[in-house]
C-alpha cells in the first residue's frame, strides 16, 4: 500500500518536470509559455492548459504580471471571414473538461503594455486568479509554437 502510494508520487514528479505545470485546488495548469515577439512589441500572448479535476465549473477571472502593464483574458474567432480578438471577463473549464490554449484560436492570455520583448528560452512569473480557488503564480516559459500550435509538442524541447 505505502509502496504504491510512493511510486504513485515519483510518477507524478516525473509528470511535472517533463510537462511543467502547477496545481491550485482541484485545476492542473500545464505548461504556460508564450511566443517570443520582435523587439519594441507592445503585446504578448500566453497560452496553457487547464484541467478541472472538479464536478464543478471553474471560472478564470483574471491574471497579472509583473512584465507588463496588465493581463487581459482574450478569445479569438473567425467574425465574417476575420479572425478578431476580443477580451472576455471570465474563461470557464466545465467540470472534469480539459481547456487548452493555442496560438492560432480560441482563448489565451494577453500581455498588455510589454516592458520587455520576449525571447525565446526566457520565463517569467504570471498571475492567475480563479473565482473559487484563488490565486496562483506560474512560470511561463518563451518558446516558438511548434507547427500545428501544439504546446504539447513544446515539452520535448526540455528533455534533453
Ligand atoms: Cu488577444
Amino acid at each position: 500500500m505505502l509502496r504504491t502510494f510512493f511510486f504513485a508520487c515519483l510518477l507524478i514528479l516525473a509528470g511535472q518536470l517533463a510537462a511543467h505545470d502547477f496545481h491550485l485546488a482541484d485545476l492542473r495548469l500545464v505548461h504556460p509559455f508564450a511566443t517570443p515577439t520582435p523587439p519594441s512589441a507592445q503585446v504578448g500572448a500566453v497560452y496553457f492548459d487547464i484541467s478541472n479535476e472538479s464536478n464543478t465549473p471553474a471560472r478564470l477571472v483574471s491574471a497579472r504580471a509583473n512584465i507588463a502593464d496588465k493581463v487581459e483574458l482574450h478569445d479569438m474567432a473567425m467574425d465574417e471571414g476575420i479572425m478578431k480578438m476580443r477580451q472576455v471577463s471570465q474563461i470557464e473549464i466545465a467540470g472534469k473538461e480539459t481547456l487548452k490554449m493555442r496560438p492560432g484560436g480560441g482563448y489565451h492570455l494577453m500581455l498588455i503594455g510589454l516592458q520587455e520583448s520576449l525571447t525565446a528560452g526566457d520565463s517569467f512569473p504570471l498571475w492567475l486568479t480563479f473565482e473559487q480557488e484563488g490565486e496562483i503564480r506560474v512560470d511561463v516559459w518563451v518558446e516558438e509554437a511548434s507547427e500545428g500550435g501544439a504546446a504539447a509538442d513544446a515539452h520535448h524541447h526540455h528533455h534533453h
